[in-house]
């Protein structure tokens, strides 16, 4: 496509090429971002960015197509092998074809074009792929791989690769290919699947020293083969829009997370009560069930937050709307519920129920607000409701207005909104591509803005309740693109009662957080097949160290809540749950971690310790914050389990036992016992075990130290609203030193503890 670099020239913080053979009017173009990003952008289209990931001052700019910072390029200069420029931390060579390679500045390279064709694998003849098709199989002629919009990338022996959102598989997606094609498949999803629910087109490398990662900014439906079809390259590419893809440098992974959360925003804190326990079910099919599910919660001595609606309480799953035959008075069973110090969540799917009369489907009639086909009239598909209509929520009008309705959830006293089906899902077949859509200020199509369809939702519902509550809202969705971190959290969507489901949590749940969705979690005990006593207990181990820890399971499957198992699991469920109770103020502290750097909450270990070799493919071990390592068992039938400790010296969280870490070892793990080990040095925040959040509110802080060396930052607010931002807040400095803490207070803003106790452990 590109042939001989001819010419470039330096505008700001671009740099533009001229190639022969390049298609009129493509200048393909090189824009320093900042130190350690850098864009490559060619505008095939003529649209400019259009990038919906990145908001702010600086989307504005690049959706502008106005220059940036031209301090950011230190140099710009002509060299043997193509145009060299230099960033602070950077240097990226441009050379014939457009190929475009990054090193360090101190030369050290970090990326490489690949040089050469892309090989091609498993290509059949026509008849074969006739009769291949007629059993059912997928195959292909061999002939389509390559996109019209592509980049090929080296790949170094020992590189792997992390992120790239929800899709399934191991921790290290080196060897994978994915698509990016928001997609609800009801079969257990295995590591062959290509798409899931969520797009989030960004992914790492992480070489034997180094690291950096690759945000390819295209909504469309986009291709990923990650060192599969050969193991010297990986490739991307489109055949809709632009390349447009950002390279983010840095010295290590963690850099390269805080950099791409640094382009695409940070998950915001939530309401503290968010980091509860929530219990969910598809099928509560009256008001008097969830009555009853919450008044056994508090018999069972279950702590618990927060109970979740399913469809079941709408009227005809109408949105916006109350069954009042089967749940009969909302603001009643919701304020009885508060008494008990549970929540509600409502879920609210995008498919408006055709139906004359009913008051969202008028409106948005009326006003123009409902996808059309494309001879401009209104979209229909079919979902829950039956014969349904898709609000357009590219219009910011249209997002003003479906946010707006969450009055009548925020009157009823609902506390958070949970958004399903936004991929968006169709029962009459998916939706044609050439449904008429809206971008903004620009008419689109379901093609181009599919895959940003459940980002717009969730930004439109977070936008509405923001402005309804003045608190943080609290959304969960299943579909998203790159960037609704900052609107939504999410789950892993529709899993199944199975242990390899149970497995894969692990690093879904890992690689979601490290490409900016930190808030999410997995239906714990899984949502379709039924679960069983013994798989329950081990999810719930799992499930209790991920941000959102939500207890849920479809309709027709055996019954889940904790008690449903009999004594012993009930009695496990509750250690675990009170677990996460007392770790509520640790947990918060690495929430606040997150909105400031973007480093996940919960993470794999190769993001604490990227250059120890035996955790880059660690599937089944993860940490929660820097200094506390789950080890959970994730095999039925095990009763021990292999665990490896990185360098340094931990603690059995359990027995105190002091462990030398850069070693395997086997650890008893009866039913009861999920191995976790905590960091010689550390001082773990805990509140004491309570039934609700705001059951007791800042009464006591109890640090718990190991013994060893080390310095924390405690952080404490009101945990419901903004006033944080305006300096509401205390932070506290703790240094442990050999188990005796001294605690400095660094900003004062907010009620103190009513006593912090210090517990020296071991
Ligand atoms: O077609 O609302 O993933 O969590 O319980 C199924 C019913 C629709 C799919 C969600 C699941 C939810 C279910 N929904």
């Amino acid at each position: 496509m590109f042939g001989k670099l001819k010419d470039y020239c330096v505008n700001g913080s671009k740099i533009l090429f001229t190639f022969e053979g390049a298609q009129e009017g493509v200048q393909p173009c090189v824009e320093v971002v900042s130190d350690w990003i850098v864009n490559v952008f060619v505008d095939y289209t003529g649209t400019g960015h259009r990038t919906r990931a990145i908001e702010g001052e600086l989307g504005e700019r690049l959706n502008s197509g106005v220059s940036g910072n031209a301090e950011n390029v230190e140099s710009v200069s002509q060299k043997e092998n193509g145009v060299e420029i230099n960033t602070r931390e950077l240097t990226v060579v441009v050379g014939d074809g457009f190929l475009v390679d990054f090193y360090y500045r101190q030369g050290t390279p970090l990326s490489l074009a690949h040089r050469g064709r892309r090989t091609k694998y498993g290509a059949v003849s026509g008849q074969v792929l006739e009769l291949l098709a007629k059993e059912g199989h997928e195959a292909s002629a061999g002939t389509e791989n390559d996109y019209r919009v592509q980049e090929v990338r080296s790949l170094g022996d020992a590189d792997c690769i992390y992120g790239l959102g929800d899709k399934t598989g191991f921790l290290n997606k080196r060897a994978y290919e994915y698509e990016m094609w928001n997609s609800d498949i009801p079969d257990p999803h295995e590591d062959n699947f290509r798409a899931l629910y969520k797009s989030i087109p960004f992914m790492m490398v992480l070489k034997e020293k180094g690291a950096y990662g690759i945000f390819f900014d295209n909504h469309n439906k986009t291709y990923f083969n990650l060192g599969k079809e050969s193991r010297d390259y990986y490739v991307f590419g489109a055949d809709q829009g632009n390349l447009d893809y950002y390279f983010v440098g840095g010295a290590g992974l963690k850099d390269v997370v805080s950099g791409y959360t640094s382009l695409t925003g940070r998950a915001p804190m939530q309401q503290l009560w968010a980091l509860g326990y929530h219990q969910s079910r598809w099928g509560y099919e009256s008001e008097e069930q969830i009555r009853q599910v919450a008044g056994k919660l508090r018999e069972c001595g279950l702590p618990c937050d927060c109970i979740h609606f399913d469809i079941d309480y709408m009227d005809h799953y109408k949105v916006f709307t109350w069954n009042q035959e089967t749940y009969q008075d909302a603001a009643k069973v919701i304020s009885d519920l508060r008494e008990m110090g549970i929540k509600a969540v409502t879920i609210i799917d995008p498919g408006v129920k055709v139906e004359k009369d009913y008051y969202v489907y008028e409106e948005g009639v009326e006003k123009g607000y409902f996808a059309k086909t494309p001879e401009g009239e209104i979209y229909v598909n079919q979902v829950w409701p039956g014969d349904a209509v898709y609000p357009d929520f590219g219009n910011p009008q249209v997002r003003t207005w479906w946010g707006g309705k969450h009055k009548f959830l925020t009157e009823l006293g609902v506390s958070g909104v949970w958004n399903d089906m936004n991929e968006p899902a169709s029962f009459r077949g998916p939706l044609p591509e050439d449904v008429a859509f809206t971008d903004e200020d620009a008419p689109s199509d379901h093609g181009q803005m599919h895959n940003i369809y459940g980002h717009n939702m969730a930004k439109a519902t977070y936008e509405g309740w923001k402005g309804l509550t003045g608190k943080r809202p609290f959304v969960i969705t299943r579909a998203c693109y790159a960037g609704s971190q900052k609107y939504t959290t999410g789950w892993t969507g529709d899993n199944h009662s199975i242990w390899s489901h149970l497995r894969m949590a692990i690093p879904q749940l890992c690689n979601l957080g490290m490409s900016g969705m930190n808030f999410v979690g997995t239906d714990v005990g899984g949502f379709g097949s039924d679960c069983t006593p013994e798989l329950f207990a081990r999810w719930i181990q799992v499930g209790c160290f991920f941000p959102l820890f939500r207890n849920h399971c479809a309709i027709g499957c055996r019954v889940q809540e904790p008690w449903q198992f009999g004594e012993e699991v009930l009695a496990i469920s509750r250690k675990y749950i009170n677990l996460r109770y007392e770790l509520l103020p640790y947990l918060y502290d690495l929430m606040r971690e997150t909105e400031q750097t973007g480093i996940p909450m919960s993470r794999p270990l190769v993001l604490e310790y990227e250059q120890d070799e035996n955790v880059r493919n660690r599937n089944d071990e993860f940490m929660l914050g820097d200094r506390m390592l789950v080890a959970p068992v994730v095999e039925q039938g095990a009763r021990e389990r292999m665990v490896y400790l990185p360098e340094g010296t931990w603690y059995d969280y359990w027995t105190g036992e002091k462990k030398e870490g850069g070693c395997f070892f086997v650890r008893k793990a009866p039913l009861d016992v999920c191995p976790i080990y905590v960091k010689a040095g550390a001082v773990i925040p805990k509140f004491p075990a309570r039934l609700w959040v705001g059951e007791e509110k800042d009464s006591l802080l109890v640090l718990e130290a190991y013994p060893g060396e080390g310095t924390y930052t405690h952080y404490q607010d009101n945990g419901e609203d903004f006033a944080y931002r305006q300096g509401s807040y205390n932070e506290y400095k703790l240094v442990n030193h050999r188990g005796a803490v001294e605690v400095e207070k660094l900003h004062e803003g907010y009620r103190a503890y009513g006593k912090i106790e210090i517990r020296t452990r071991a």
